[in-house]
C-alpha cells in the first residue's frame, strides 16, 4: 500500500481541545525533541517533517466570526482549553465543538494528502479527538481500511451518552455517524449546514471495520453502543485470558473476515492511545487507568501490525508531558517513540 522509498510523514498536532487538561498539546513537541525523526531515519525511512501544525488561524477565524453572533461573552483566555471560549460555547455538554471540528477537518485533509501519495502518515497527538481527522483522512485515501484502536477507553460516547462532554471520548461515534449525535445536532441546529460542527465528517467507519484492544474503562452508555452495533472488542480480560499473541491474531482475523476483497489484505490504521499501557509504563497521560498493557504487550501489537505489511496510518495520542514528575515524562515520551518505531518496523533481532 505504501510507495517506495518508504516515506513517513509526521503530522504533529499540538492540540488539547478535546479534553480539559493542559499539556497534552505539548506531547508531539516532546516526541519530536526526543529524536523520533532521527530514529525513524535510522530504521531506513525517508521522514517528512516540516514542523508541527499550528491551529492558531482556526482559533482566530472562529473567534473573529463570532463577534456578531449571540454567543455568551464570558471571558476566558483563548489558549485555555479548561474552560470554554466565548466564541465556542458548548453544544449540549460538548466542550469546544467548533474548534475540535475545524481542527480535525484540517487534520483529515493533511493525512489524506500524505496517504494518497503513498506515504505513511504518523500523527502525534494531542488528544484523541484528533482521530476523527486521522481516520477520515486514511479512509479517504484507503476506503477499504480497517481500524485497530488500542486504548483503555472505547472513545465511542455519543452526544446522548457522554457524561463528561469531553470530545476525546467520542471520536469513534462521529466516525460511525451514530444516532445519538445526529439527534443532538439536529435539535441544536434543525437545518444543518456546512458550518454545523462535525457536518464535514462522512460516516465512513463501519462497525465491522474497527476492533479494540486494551479496554478496561468503558462507560455504561458505551457498553450499550458497542453491543448494539456488534463491535469487536478485546478488553484486558481477553488479554489475560488468551495472551496478547492470540488477541492480535483474532483482531486481524476479524478485520479480514469483513474484507470486501478477500484475496487482498485489508489496509490497517492503528490508533494507539498511550493510556492503553499500564500507568506504571506510561504515567504521563490525562486519563490513566490501572491494569493496562505491559511494555511488551504494547510493543508486540505494533510489531505484529507492521509484520502484516498492511499499515497505512498510525496515531500516537494522549502523551501529556505536563503530568507527573520529570522521570515519568521522560519515560512516557520514550515509550511513545519506541511504540512508533515498532510500528514502523523496528525488530528485536
Ligand atoms: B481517551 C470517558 F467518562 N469515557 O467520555 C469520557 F471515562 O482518548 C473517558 O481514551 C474518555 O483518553 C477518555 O470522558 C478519552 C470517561
Ligand atoms: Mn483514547
Ligand atoms: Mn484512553
Ligand atoms: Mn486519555
Amino acid at each position: 500500500f505504501l510507495k517506495s522509498p518508504k516515506t513517513a510523514s509526521i503530522v504533529g498536532c499540538p492540540f488539547s481541545g478535546g479534553q480539559p487538561k493542559l499539556g497534552v498539546d505539548k506531547g508531539p513537541i516532546h516526541l519530536v525533541e526526543a529524536g523520533l525523526v532521527n530514529q525513524l531515519e535510522e530504521l531506513g525511512w525517508n521522514v517528512k517533517f516540516d514542523g508541527h501544525h499550528q491551529f492558531e488561524d482556526i482559533k482566530f477565524t472562529l473567534s473573529s466570526s463570532s463577534v456578531d453572533s449571540a454567543a455568551p461573552t464570558a471571558s476566558s483566555a483563548d489558549n485555555d482549553t479548561s474552560t470554554s471560549n466565548h466564541w465556542d460555547p458548548p453544544i449540549g455538554i460538548l466542550k469546544n465543538p467548533r474548534l475540535v471540528s475545524r481542527v480535525c477537518e484540517e487534520v483529515a485533509k493533511v493525512v489524506s494528502g500524505h496517504a494518497k501519495k503513498g506515504e505513511l502518515p504518523v500523527t502525534l497527538g494531542g488528544d484523541h479527538s484528533l482521530a476523527m481527522g486521522t481516520i477520515s483522512g486514511t479512509l479517504d485515501a484507503h476506503p477499504e481500511a480497517g481500524v485497530i484502536w488500542v486504548d483503555a477507553h472505547a472513545d465511542i460516547n455519543t452526544a446522548a451518552t457522554t457524561e463528561s462532554g469531553n470530545i476525546h471520548g467520542m471520536p469513534v461515534s462521529f466516525l460511525m455517524g451514530l444516532d445519538g449525535n445526529q439527534q443532538a445536532f439536529s435539535s441544536f441546529n434543525p437545518s444543518p449546514s456546512s458550518q454545523t460542527p462535525f457536518a464535514w465528517i462522512k460516516p465512513v467507519l463501519k462497525p465491522s471495520s474497527i476492533v479494540y484492544i486494551g479496554l478496561r474503562d468503558v462507560d455504561a452508555g458505551e457498553k450499550k453502543v458497542l453491543k448494539q452495533n456488534g463491535i469487536k472488542a478485546f478488553s484486558m480480560h481477553d488479554v489475560d485470558r488468551y495472551g496478547i499473541g492470540k488477541v492480535v491474531e483474532m483482531a486481524l482475523d476479524h478485520l479480514n473476515a469483513n474484507n470486501a476483497n478477500p484475496d487482498k489484505l485489508r489496509p490497517i490504521h492503528l490508533s494507539f492511545d498511550v493510556d492503553a499501557l499500564d500507568p506504571s509504563v506510561a504515567p504521563s497521560t490525562g486519563t490513566p487507568v490501572r491494569g493496562g498493557l505491559t511494555f511488551r504487550e504494547g510493543h508486540y501489537i505494533c510489531e505484529r501490525i507492521w509484520e502484516t505489511g498492511a499499515l497505512v496510518g498510525l496515531d500516537l495520542m494522549e502523551v501529556n508531558p505536563s503530568l507527573e514528575d520529570d522521570i515519568s515524562v521522560k519515560q512516557t515520551v520514550a515509550v511513545g517513540c519506541s511504540l512508533v518505531r515498532s510500528a514502523l518496523g523496528e525488530t528485536l533481532l
